[in-house]
C-alpha cells in the first residue's frame, strides 16, 4: 500500500513544513492536484509548486491534472519535475497518445476517471499505463462525500487492469480505506478525511492512518 498525500489539502501558509514533516514521518508519494476552472469549477496548486517541493523533497510526485486539454500542459509538467502524471479520460480523444508521450520522457503515465465514467474502454490502453486512478468523488473539491458506487468500481478496475497501480482519490479515510484496499486498490491518496484531518499533527495522522490499515488487513 503507498498513501499518496494531497498536497492541497495542506495550509498553504506552512506548505514546506508540511512537506518536510510527512516525508520524515515516511510518506510514500505526494499527490499535487492541478486544476485549470474548466474541466472543475476551481483552481489548485500550480507547476511552479510541484517545481519548489521538487526541490525540497525526494518523495515521487504524482501530478493529476484536472484540466481540459491535458497535452498543453504536458511539458510544464514534466519539466516541473513530475514522477508520475495522471490525466483524466474524459478530457481527451487521444489517451494513447498522451500516455506515450508522458512515458516517453521517463515519466510514469497515469489516466483518472470520474465516478460516471465507465471502464469497459480501458482494456484498450491497459500496455500504455502506469496508473489508473478512480475519482470516489466528484473532482474539484476536498473534503466531499464517498459515492458507495465506487467500491464495486474498484473491484471491476482491478480485475480490469491487472497488476498495474490502482489509486483511489476522494474522501478516503481509515473508515473506507481496508475495504477499497481490499477490493483492489494499492494507493490511497489521502486528504482532509485522513493525513490532513483536524486535531493531530500531520505525521500523527498519518501513521495512525497506516496503522490503521496494517491493523485491519492483519486482523483478517
Ligand atoms: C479532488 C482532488 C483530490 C482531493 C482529495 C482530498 O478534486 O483530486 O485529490 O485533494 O480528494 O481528500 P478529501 O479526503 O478531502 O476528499
Ligand atoms: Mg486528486
Amino acid at each position: 500500500v503507498r498513501i499518496s498525500a494531497s498536497l492541497m489539502c495542506a495550509d498553504p501558509l506552512r506548505l514546506e513544513e508540511a512537506v518536510r514533516q510527512l516525508e520524515d514521518a515516511g510518506c510514500d508519494w505526494f499527490h499535487i492536484d492541478i486544476m485549470d476552472g474548466r474541466f472543475v469549477p476551481n483552481l489548485a496548486m500550480n507547476f511552479e509548486t510541484v517545481r519548489r517541493i521538487k526541490q525540497i523533497s525526494r518523495v515521487p510526485l504524482d501530478v493529476h491534472l484536472m484540466v481540459e486539454q491535458p497535452e498543453q500542459y504536458l511539458d510544464q509538467a514534466i519539466d516541473a519535475g513530475s514522477d508520475i502524471i495522471t490525466c483524466h479520460a474524459e478530457s481527451t480523444r487521444c489517451p494513447i497518445r498522451l500516455l506515450e508521450k508522458i512515458r516517453r520522457n521517463n515519466v510514469q503515465a497515469g489516466l483518472a476517471v470520474n465516478p460516471f465514467t465507465a471502464l469497459h474502454q480501458l482494456r484498450y490502453l491497459v500496455d500504455y499505463l502506469d496508473l489508473l486512478l478512480l475519482m470516489t468523488v466528484e473532482p474539484g473539491f476536498a473534503g466531499q462525500k464517498f459515492i458507495a458506487a465506487m467500491h464495486a468500481k474498484i473491484g471491476e478496475a482491478r480485475s480490469l487492469v491487472g497488476g498495474i497501480n490502482l489509486a483511489v482519490d476522494g474522501n478516503i479515510s481509515t473508515g473506507n480505506a481496508l475495504a477499497a484496499l481490499e477490493a483492489g486498490a494499492n494507493i490511497l491518496v489521502a486528504g482532509t478525511s485522513a493525513v490532513f484531518k483536524k486535531g493531530g499533527s500531520l505525521a500523527q495522522n498519518l501513521r495512525q492512518f497506516r496503522e490503521s490499515l496494517d491493523y485491519g488487513r492483519s486482523g483478517r
